[in-house]
């Protein structure tokens, strides 16, 4: 059977573990990291010598790297579904998936983390106000694509929604202003009516 590590209040454990409630397929999922431990000992470092969770075991295949195992899951579970067949429409969702990552990820973590994490006294409001500030400027980008297609995946929700649909979860949870962003706010009431992102997304911030 599949295995996940990852303790569920991750947001890249989160895209992993979507990705395989939408699939359907049987897998264990087991607590690991933060609290939990067990990133930094034996067997977890022979088969992720990085430390960090998500992890995805699949016989003998131990992935890590969150959009890789949403990859993964979406091209060998997810036919035509998660998974679309056609390069180009893939590809629609594809480059959102990495954009969250390289892009998005940097300024949304020193929101979460400084209003999230960090005790009070351990907050960094300069780095919360910048970050917030770049996530406003950043996201309208979101918005426009999702004024030309339901999804960022295109006409279907597909693999590409997953990661961000992760971080517009703790976008619209955590007690901040948020500009008006008409398609973004309908991409994200229809996202988290899934049955897979009430399960896997829709948990405690902490
Ligand atoms: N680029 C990696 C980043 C993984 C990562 O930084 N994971 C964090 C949790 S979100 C982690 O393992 N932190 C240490 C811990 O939880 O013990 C991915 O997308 O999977």
């Amino acid at each position: 059977m599949l295995k996940l590590w990852g303790r569920i209040n991750s947001v890249n454990v989160k895209k992993a573990f979507w990705a395989l409630e939408e699939v359907g397929v049987p897998y264990e999922r087991v607590d690991a990291g933060g609290a939990f431990g067990l990133v930094k000992e034996e067997p977890f470092l022979s088969l992720n010598p990085n430390g960090v969770i998500p992890l995805l075991q699949d016989g003998d295949l131990a992935l890590w790297e969150s959009n890789a195992i949403v990859r993964y899951v979406a091209a060998r579970y997810g036919a035509g579904t998660l998974w679309a067949e056609n390069p180009a429409e893939r590809a629609l969702g594809d480059k959102w998936m990495d954009w969250a990552t390289t892009t998005f990820a940097g300024p949304f973590r020193d929101v979460f983390w400084n209003l999230v994490r960090a005790t009070p006294q351990d907050r960094d409001q300069n780095a919360l106000e910048r970050g917030h500030a770049a996530c406003c400027a950043l996201l309208p980008r979101l918005d426009a694509a999702l004024a030309r297609a339901p999804y960022l995946s295109g006409e279907t929700f597909r693999m590409g929604d997953i990661p961000l649909g992760c971080f517009a979860y703790l976008w619209f949870e955590m007690p901040i202003e948020r500009p008006r962003l008409p398609h973004l706010e309908d991409w994200y009431g229809r996202i988290r009516e899934r049955p897979a992102f009430k399960t896997a997304v829709a948990t405690p911030l902490t």
